[in-house]
């Protein structure tokens, strides 16, 4: 699986099992728009590590499926909390639960030697770990931008009360693998200009699933037919071409990048009572991510 991946991935990958050993706490950082579907879960839990969950981009979700998904997850045992990780006042209740979970000795655990504890940040690429390491710091501490594969290098980043963060490159798993094309959605490997059409013919098929389709504008008005839905987005955007006629990939570009920034609303593309993976039966073209 690994060597599909590129360098800076296979470097966190190895950066991972180098520092394990000195590492207190795991944060996990899921999208909070796909929470479930944005995990790393077998991956970290063989870390054997306390660990935090932070649904990163609760400002993009749903609120109200954030908080069956926070309740599902504990439920399930897991300490978590959702997050804007721009947003200084938002991080504090996970500076508190990081701070407690890192200088928590469990029962059968020997504490360690040294004062002060360490955290990994370990989630998908471009989902907001080092804007979270630079908001738990107070300063610009580590590069962030909104394109995958920012973080290259690896850098442990002091705090004050004898805490250090690790930032780390974004990393993806076999499972993950498998669902580029949801993946190219959030934003978290990049999409080819030629596969926008697809791709937001993925989203609207989602939204539908989930209950969201109302708000693509015009797609219910259009029967929910995808092509019919484009034009008429086109048209509307005042996408055209000589004649007037509707410049289709642009509009699908669009209704993309809407998507990813909040524009049709808050939306979790994934609901709190379902499998995922169930869901949606992917293309075998699916399958193939490229970076
Ligand atoms: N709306 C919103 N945007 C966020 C949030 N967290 C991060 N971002 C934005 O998401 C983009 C990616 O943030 P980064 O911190 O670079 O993400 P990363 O996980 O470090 O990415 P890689 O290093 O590429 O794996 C930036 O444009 C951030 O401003 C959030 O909670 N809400
Ligand atoms: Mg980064």
């Amino acid at each position: 699986m690994k060597k599909e991946l590129p360098g800076h991935i296979k470097n966190a990958f190895r950066s991972i099992d180098h520092f394990l050993p000195v590492v207190d706490l795991v944060v996990e950082l899921v999208d909070a728009r796909m929470p479930n579907g944005s995990r790393l879960k077998d991956f970290i839990s063989r870390l054997g590590k306390n660990s935090v969950i932070a649904l990163a981009k609760s400002d993009l979700a749903d609120e109200s499926e954030t908080k069956k998904w926070l309740k599902r997850f504990a439920d399930e045992g897991q300490t978590c909390v959702a997050l804007d990780c721009r947003d200084t006042q938002s991080i504090k209740r996970l500076s508190k639960l990081i701070r407690a979970a890192a200088f928590t000795v469990k029962p059968g655990q020997t504490e360690p030697a040294r004062k002060v504890r360490r955290a990994m940040i370990i989630g998908i690429p471009n989902v907001g770990k080092s804007t979270l390491i630079n908001s738990l710091a107070g300063r610009k501490a580590a590069r962030a931008a909104n394109m995958p594969g920012v973080t290259r290098s690896i850098q442990w980043i002091k705090l004050s009360g004898e805490l250090e963060l690790l930032d780390l490159p974004g990393i993806l798993d076999y499972g993950l693998l498998k669902r580029g094309d949801i993946l190219r959605l959030i934003n978290t490997v990049p999409g080819r200009d030629e596969n926008t059409w697809s791709q937001a013919k993925t989203l609207a098929r989602i939204l539908a699933i989930t209950g969201n389709q109302s708000a693509l504008p015009g797609f219910v008005e259009c029967n929910e037919s995808y092509d019919l839905f484009l034009e008429d987005y086109a048209r509307r955007m005042n996408f055209c071409g000589k004649g007037g006629i509707p410049d289709i990939e642009r509009a699908a570009t669009d209704v993309i990048k809407r998507f990813q920034s909040g524009g049709f609303g808050r939306i979790t593309i994934e609901k709190s009572d379902s499998d995922f993976a169930e869901l949606f039966e992917l293309p075998p073209e699916a399958e193939k991510v490229e970076f």
